[in-house]
């Protein structure tokens, strides 16, 4: 009996000591093991004289579900101790103000963002949409015809499956805006466009923003106002902007849109080929057939459209000479924006 008394406040002694789980494992084997203390005890009921046995038995029955019970407590302790130990170690304070970083955004992204903050501005809405697209978003619902040259091998890239292809230019996603949405609609649609052209202004990946309004009264004057608007707001100067006609099959009437130019102050230089202008963007009212194969209703609607590369306006704006510098992420180039 007194064994069994010194074995439970030894036992005491031993798990309040214990600060991980690997002592507590060892514990449990000296108590409970096969050779375990307690197993003996067990054991050696057989020594005890019968008339203590039942009590000895009891007793050591007792202490042995006392051990079992506080090892089972302190291992969920010790758990408990461990989370919190981890939760302490790994906190993160996401109120602490970030170190200066460096770096900047591309001077396409920079570019991109200058022209879109003008038409939000303008109430414009930005849409986007794949860059694989289907033939007919891409030319047949916009009046290209089938034999137009810009539908050649030489000038598109063709994806393997039938009738899809890498798209020419953004307003497939004008298109799929008009199928989508009856107007009013105010949009421009940013995105990255494909064609097989590469020389120091054209490069096969390209961007561009194109722009669509459509109403019961959208105008040649309201295009007028919206793009002189743009450009002023863009180049930060009171331009001088011309439209000149010209030909699209998706708008008509269409012109292309030059200004002043900004490299020389249209003293005439290298860039504008000694003319003072540069050519900066297409735009003209929506061909009523285009309107027609998105359904909408051209007794009732209108609509004018604009585009514009956004690396030809970046090149102006910086005054950089080489499209492929864009590309080629030489840091050095990079570092002046
Ligand atoms: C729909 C209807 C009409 C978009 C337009 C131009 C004129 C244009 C060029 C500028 C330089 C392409 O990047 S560039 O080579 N774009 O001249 N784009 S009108 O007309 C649309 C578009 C969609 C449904």
């Amino acid at each position: 009996m007194k064994d069994i008394e010194n074995l439970k406040s030894e036992f005491e002694s031993e798990i309040s000591n214990a600060s991980s789980q690997e002592a507590l494992q060892n514990i449990k084997s000296k108590y409970l093991g096969k050779n375990g203390l307690i197993t003996k005890l067990l054991k050696g009921i057989k020594d005890i004289p019968p008339q203590e046995r039942k009590d000895y038995g009891r007793k050591v029955n007792e202490l042995k579900a006392f051990i079992e019970t506080h090892l089972r407590e302190k291992q969920e302790y010790l758990k408990e101790k461990e989370i919190e130990n981890k939760l302490k170690k790994e906190w993160i304070d996401l109120t602490v103000p970030v170190k200066p970083v460096f770096g900047s955004l591309h001077p396409i992204t920079q570019t991109l963002e200058r022209i879109l903050g003008i038409f939000r501005g303008m109430g414009f809405s930005i849409e986007e949409g794949p860059e694989i697209e289907l033939e007919d978003y891409n030319f047949d619902k916009l009046n290209i015809p089938q034999d137009h040259p810009a539908r050649d091998m030489q000038d598109t890239f063709y994806v393997n499956k039938e009738g899809y292809l890498l798209r020419t230019h953004t307003s497939p996603v004008q298109i799929r805006t008009m199928l989508s949405k009856s107007p009013p609609i105010q949009m421009v649609a940013p995105g990255k466009v494909y064609r097989r052209d590469d020389d120091p202004t054209h490069s096969p990946m390209f961007h561009q923003v194109e722009g669509l309004v459509v109403n019961e009264y959208a105008n040649f004057r309201h295009m007028k106002f919206v793009i002189e608007e743009f450009l002023r707001e863009f180049f930060q100067t009171q331009l001088p902007v011309r439209f000149r006609t010209s030909y699209f099959p998706f708008t008509e009437p269409s012109a292309e849109v030059d200004i002043g130019c900004v490299i020389c102050g249209a003293k005439g230089c290298r860039v504008c080929k000694d003319t003072g202008w540069l050519e900066v963007m297409g735009c003209g009212m929506v061909h009523p057939n285009v309107l027609e194969s998105c359904g909408v209703d051209t007794e009732v609607y209108q609509g004018f459209a604009f585009g514009m590369g956004v690396e030809r306006l970046a090149m102006l704006l910086y005054g950089i000479d080489n499209i492929k510098l864009f590309y080629e992420n030489d840091i050095r180039f990079l570092r002046q924006f």
